[in-house]
């Protein structure tokens, strides 16, 4: 009995690490949704500034600035995600997920300072 419970566990977690509540977007500080994260409900207009957001369940607490690794938009809108404040800089969009973890190409961790919905 106690192999079986030692041999669930792990992937229990894994799938409690990926869930993001409905009509949310839920960014994470590492791949496959883990590490820390924040959210943003649909309809918020999101962040200018990633820098002001605080990310208290990150790695060394601080904010979410160049943090992004992954993320599950389960939200019905596309979210814009810029490596420069204010929008600016490169421009990724983030479709719709469902419920499910989309995790960004190395090259593009750990960039993203600012992230608004579209509208
Ligand atoms: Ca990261």
């Amino acid at each position: 009995m106690a192999g079986t419970l030692l041999a669930t566990a792990p992937a229990q977690a894994a799938e409690a690490a990926a869930k993001c509540p409905d009509r949310w977007i839920c960014l994470y500080e590492h791949q496959d949704g883990r590490g820390g994260s924040i959210s943003f409900p649909e309809g918020s207009p999101g962040s200018d500034d990633l820098s002001k957001v605080p990310c208290p369940t990150c790695e060394g607490g601080g904010t979410f600035a160049n943090r992004l690794s992954s993320f599950i938009n389960n939200t019905s809108q596309t979210w814009w995600a810029f490596y420069e404040t204010h929008g600016r800089g490169e421009r990724h969009n983030m479709n719709p997920t469902g419920n499910r973890v989309l995790n960004l190409l190395l090259s593009d961790e750990d960039k993203v300072s600012s992230i608004y919905s579209w509208r």
